[in-house]
């Protein structure tokens, strides 16, 4: 049997893929790697360890943080933090960015954008969760302090994105902006193989993902278009089937893998949206697009929209490109309307 390419090893054989790579981007995807593993082995002894439940705090979403929300966060800053080669972090769950400027950070040119455990109201009830993450050049000068405007860069200037996956095995896929990659964790071994190269959307699926409890808040456009994908359509391969895990990662990853779209649409409880577009949307549709998919905000390339603010909000359709341009021809159909 062929032995699969570990990580590391593809990450080394693709070093000439990393823009001015001298090595960081590398050594800082293994520091990725190596938090993903102690997350996950976390996650995997949640139901015995008192790390279940509750932190007792909120984060700056105002959402109850799980222990395990507060335990991921500080893995992934404590190992990103160690390497240098990255002079600041933002996380969906701090209200601020931080700035790392001790010796060993002053010639960084990274910065990390990181959701450490998105869906984590599913780790108690045992249900797939995930972290993601985003890796952007700094544009402020190297050698002084990470600045907001470093953070604050619209996803087409992402060098790096990718996910871990901890479900029935744990995967690592990411890009560089030269396809998207999956790695399968061997806990025996302790290694990630690769398992999952070039992963693709198909150009078309009958998949779609969205919590249609908020229906009465939808926009008009998406109200029609959850109607067209229940219609019979045999030539058009229609009704679709609905799949919610509820989880951001895990339905993205099926409907990469079995073809489908992912909607979070504005609302009146959440009148931008509520996937936050720097730690959820922006990685997410690098990824997709990577994969040959689409992800938009319903009028155009999400990854195009410039950021205002660290915490900013927005809507997200992605998956495969004939239905998010079906969902972007309901929502302009309406707008013009
Ligand atoms: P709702 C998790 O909080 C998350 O950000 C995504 O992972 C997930 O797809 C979505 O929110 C679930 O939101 O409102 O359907 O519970």
């Amino acid at each position: 049997m062929e032995r699969h390419t570990t990580l590391g090893e593809f990450i080394i054989q693709n070093q000439k893929d990393f823009p001015y790579a001298k090595g960081e981007l590398s050594s800082l995807l293994s520091a990725i790697r190596l938090a993903g593993k102690m997350v996950n082995q976390e996650i995997n002894k949640a139901g015995l360890a008192e790390i279940r439940g509750k932190a007792g705090q909120e984060n700056v979403q105002g959402e109850s943080q799980a222990k395990l929300d507060v335990l991921a966060n500080d893995m992934f800053i404590s190992t990103l933090k160690d390497r240098g080669e990255i002079c600041g972090l933002a996380s969906e769950e701090l209200e601020d960015f931080l700035v790392f400027n001790e010796e060993k950070h002053k010639n960084a040119n990274y910065v990390v954008l990181i959701d450490p455990l998105d869906g984590s109201s599913n780790i108690d009830v045992d249900i797939t969760v995930g972290t993601i993450f985003s890796i952007y050049r700094r544009i402020s000068p190297v050698g002084t302090p990470v600045t907001l405007e470093d953070f604050l860069q619209p996803g087409i200037n992402q060098v790096a994105a990718g996910y871990l996956i901890y479900g029935t095995s744990t995967m690592l896929v990411y890009t560089t902006g030269n396809g998207t990659h999956g790695f399968t964790f061997d806990p025996g071994i302790g290694s990630f193989f690769l398992s999952h190269p070039h992963m693709k959307h198909s150009e078309s699926g009958r998949i779609y993902s969205i919590n249609e409890g908020n229906y009465v808040h939808f926009p008009q456009g998406i109200k029609k278009f959850i109607r067209w994908t229940q219609e019979l359509n045999e030539e058009e391969n229609r009704p679709f089937t609905s799949r919610y895990i509820g989880s951001l990662v895990a339905d993205f990853h099926r409907n990469m893998l079995l073809g489908g779209v992912y909607l979070y649409p504005t609302g009146t409880t959440s009148p931008k949206g509520k996937l936050r577009l720097l730690y959820e949307c922006n990685p997410m549709a690098f990824l997709a697009e990577q994969a040959g998919g689409k992800a938009s905000d319903g009028y155009g390339r999400v990854m195009e929209r410039i950021p205002t603010e660290l915490h900013e909000r927005a809507p997200f359709y992605c998956g495969c490109k004939t239905e998010v341009e079906k969902i972007e021809w309901f929502l302009n159909e309406e707008k013009t309307n």
